[in-house]
C-alpha cells in the first residue's frame, strides 16, 4: 500500500537546521539506486580450516560498519531502511558530483567460489537483472576473480540492448581483513554504476574500468589480476573518474532490454601445442560438440604440414561444428598473412580477431542456443562485432579526431596542435552544434556531425543531451535517429530530467511511445508521486494529460496525496467525461498487458 510507505523526502525536508548534517544531502542533489548481486567470491570469504570460503550473511553487517561505504547518519536522517523496507539498503557518502549513491544487497544462497560455478549461475544473473532492470541506475555483481572474465563475457551476450551500467568486481584478499582491495574495488564499482550511463557490462578492478569481454585473469596474486589486452579500459579511477567515452560501446537500438538465458552447452576450447595428436583433436570433435574455439600460434597459425591434424578439422566444420580461430598470444589479433594461418580458413574456421578465448567461448554458447538461425546465419553472427568484444575498422562507430575535419579546422586556427587540447575543443563544440540540429529537427545535419565524428550522446554545460533536446521539441525523426547511433534514455540531466520525463511534459505522445517502446521508464518515487499527478489533472479535466501520463506508465490506480484516486477526485467534481476516460484509459492498458 504506498499510503503506508514512509516519505523519505518529507521527512529530508522536515529535519532542523540543527538536525542536518554536512552529510544530509543539499535539496536538490540527486540520488541514484544501484542493485549489488552478492554472488560469492574471495571478497566475503574468511578463513575455515586455514582455506578460504565464502560466508553468508556477513557482508551487509560488515559494510555498515565502513564509514566509506555507508553513511549511517544519511540512512537515519532519511528513513532509509524503512523506505526500502530492507536492512540490506545502504547509503554511500555524498559523492564529489554531489550525488547519493543507495546500494541494495541481494546474497545469493549458496555463495560461490566463482571455480564452482556454470551456465546456470549466469543465467540466474541475467534474470535477477532483468527482474529489477527499472527500479534500478545500476548493477554491481561481487564475483569470484577465477572465471569473472567468463561471465563479464557471457553477460555481455546475453544482455540484448543493454542501457545501463553492470559492473563486475570482487577482490584477491576478503574485505574483513586489514588490507584489502575489496572496499577500493567495491567503492569504484559502485561509483561507475551510480553515476554514469555506460550501457556495457563492465569489470572495474584496480583503479581500471574495462569491458568485460576483454578482460582476462592474469595474476594469481596481485591486486592488479585483469588485463583487457586489446582495448584500453572505458574508465580509470584515480583522484577523478576519468571515463573514456569515445570506446563506450552504444547499443544503437529502439528495441527493450531482455536477458537471453539460453545458452548451448556443447562448447569447448581446444589449445593447440607441438605434436598434438590427430587423435585427441578428433576425440575432442565428436558429437555432441558443436562449437570450439581454437587456440592458435601468433597471429592464427598451425602447422601446415600435418594433413591429418588439417583433416580432422575440416570433417568436423563440413559435419556443421563451428570452429573460431583464436591466438593463445595476450595481445593482437589473428590474420591470414601466413600459409599456415591460411590452412585454416581453408579448414573452414571462422576467424576470431582479437577476441579473448573467453569471449569466443560464451559467445559461441550464445550464438549457438539462437533457435531461429541456420547454420550459415549462426557463422555469420560469430564473425560480426555483437558487444565490442573484436575489433572492427571503427570509422563512423567512434569519434575519431582524424575524422573531423571541422573540428580541426577551428583547432588550427586557434594554433592548437596536441591532441589533449584538440580534444578539449572537440567535446566543448559537440553539444551546443548536436543540441541545436535536434532542437530544429535536423537530422541531415546531426549525421554531417556524426561524419565528422562527433558523438552524438553527449551532454551539454547543463547535462541535456540533443536526445532530451529532441523529446522536449517532439521531433520523432530526431528521436529515432538518436536512438539509433547510441542514444541513451536513461540520461539524466542535472535536473534530474530523462527524455520521458521532458516529452510528457511537452506532451508529445509519440514520442512518449518510442521511448517506452526503447525501455525508458519513470523512477519508482516519480511513479509514487504521479498519483498526486492524476488527481490533478483529473480535478481540472484534462484528458490529454491523463492519456500521456498513462503512456508514460503511470498508475491510474494510484491515490494522490490525500488517498484518493483520480477516478474519486473526477466523481466528486462531477466530471462525468473524465470519469469515463478514466475507465476507459484503465480498460486499454489492462488489455495491453495482457497482449504483452
Ligand atoms: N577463488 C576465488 C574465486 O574466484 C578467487 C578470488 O575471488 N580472488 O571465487
Amino acid at each position: 500500500n504506498p499510503q503506508v510507505r514512509p516519505c523519505r523526502r518529507r521527512k529530508l525536508s522536515s529535519c532542523s537546521s540543527v538536525e542536518r548534517s554536512d552529510s544530509v544531502t543539499s535539496p536538490g542533489a540527486g540520488e541514484s539506486r544501484v542493485l549489488v548481486l552478492n554472488t560469492g567470491g574471495t571478497i566475503g570469504m574468511t578463513l575455515h580450516d586455514n582455506v578460504l570460503a565464502p560466508k553468508a550473511n556477513a557482508l551487509v553487517q560488515s559494510l555498515r560498519k565502513l564509514p566509506i561505504l555507508h553513511d549511517e547518519l544519511y540512512a537515519q536522517q532519511t528513513s532509509l531502511y524503512e523506505y526500502y523496507g530492507s536492512e540490506n539498503s545502504l547509503v554511500l557518502p555524498l559523492s564529489k558530483s554531489n550525488k547519493r549513491i543507495i546500494y541494495t544487497i541481494m546474497e545469493y544462497s549458496p555463495l560461490l567460489d566463482s571455480s564452482n560455478m556454470t551456465t546456470d549461475d549466469w543465467g540466474r544473473i541475467g534474470k535477477d537483472i532483468e527482474k529489477n532492470y527499472q527500479h534500478y541506475d545500476g548493477f554491481v555483481i561481487l564475483h569470484g576473480t577465477d572465471t569473472m572474465a567468463y561471465t563479464a563475457s557471457a553477460l555481455s551476450f546475453m544482455c540484448e540492448h543493454l542501457g545501463k551500467p553492470i559492473v563486475l568486481t570482487g577482490s584477491q584478499v576478503p574485505i574483513y581483513e586489514l588490507k584489502n582491495d575489496g572496499r577500493d574495488n567495491l567503492l569504484g564499482a559502485l561509483l561507475i554504476a551510480g553515476q554514469f550511463v555506460i550501457p556495457e557490462v563492465c569489470l572495474y578492478f584496480y583503479n581500471k574500468l574495462y569491458r568485460g569481454n576483454r578482460v582476462t585473469k592474469v595474476d594469481a596474486g596481485s591486486f592488479n589480476a585483469f588485463s583487457s589486452p586489446n582495448l584500453a579500459p572505458l574508465a580509470t579511477a584515480e583522484v577523478d573518474i576519468s571515463i573514456n567515452w569515445d570506446t563506450v560501446w552504444r547499443a544503437n537500438t529502439t528495441a527493450k532490454f531482455q536477458v537471453s538465458t539460453e545458452l548451448n552447452r556443447n562448447v569447448g576450447l581446444l589449445r593447440l601445442f607441438p605434436g598434438i595428436t590427430s587423435l585427441s583433436v578428433r576425440a575432442f570433435l565428436q558429437p555432441p560438440m558443436q562449437g570450439v574455439v581454437l587456440e592458435t600460434y601468433g597471429s592464427g597459425n598451425a602447422p601446415d604440414n600435418r594433413p591429418d591434424l588439417l583433416a580432422e578439422l575440416k570433417a568436423a566444420t563440413d559435419s556443421g561444428v563451428i570452429i573460431v580461430n583464436c591466438t593463445q598470444c595476450l595481445r593482437g589479433t589473428v590474420s591470414a598473412s601466413y600459409a599456415t594461418g591460411k590452412v585454416l580458413m581453408d579448414a573452414g574456421l571462422i576467424a576470431g580477431g582479437d577476441m579473448t578465448p573467453e569471449a569466443a567461448l560464451s559467445k559461441l554458447s550464445y550464438v549457438l542456443a539462437k533457435k531461429t538461425l541456420d547454420l550459415q546465419a549462426k557463422k555469420k553472427m560469430m564473425a560480426q562485432n555483437l558487444r565490442g568484444e573484436m575489433n572492427i575498422d571503427l570509422e563512423g562507430a567512434k569519434l575519431c579526431l582524424s575524422n573531423s575535419r571541422f573540428i580541426q579546422i577551428i583547432a588550427k586556427s586557434l594554433s592548437i596542435s596536441c591532441k589533449e587540447e584538440l580534444e578539449a575543443i572537440r567535446d566543448a563544440l559537440t553539444p551546443p552544434l548536436t543540441c541545436a540540429a535536434a532542437r530544429i529537427g535536423d537530422v541531415d545535419a546531426l549525421e554531417a556531425l556524426k561524419e565528422m565524428g562527433s558523438n552524438l550522446c553527449l551532454g551539454d554545460y547543463d547535462g541535456r543531451t540533443p536526445l532530451h533536446v529532441a523529446a522536449c521539441e517532439g521531433h520523432l525523426k530526431v528521436v529515432q535517429y538518436l536512438l539509433s547511433h547510441g542514444a541513451s534514455v536513461y540520461v539524466k540531466d542535472r535536473y534530474g530530467d530523462t527524455p520521458l520525463s521532458n516529452a510528457v511534459r511537452f506532451r508529445h505522445k509519440d514520442v512518449v511511445k518510442l521511448l517506452r517502446k526503447t525501455g525508458a521508464h519513470f523512477s519508482r518515487d516519480q511513479l509514487e508521486e504521479a498519483g498526486t499527478e492524476l488527481c490533478s489533472l483529473a480535478a481540472s479535466g484534462d484528458l490529454d494529460g491523463l492519456e500521456i501520463w498513462c503512456l508514460a506508465g503511470a498508475d491510474l490506480n494510484r491515490p494522490g496525496y490525500d488517498g484518493k484516486t483520480a477516478v474519486e477526485v473526477a466523481e466528486a467534481v462531477n466530471k462525468k467525461e473524465v470519469v469515463a476516460f478514466l475507465v476507459q484509459l484503465m480498460g486499454k492498458k489492462s488489455m495491453t498487458v495482457i497482449a504483452d
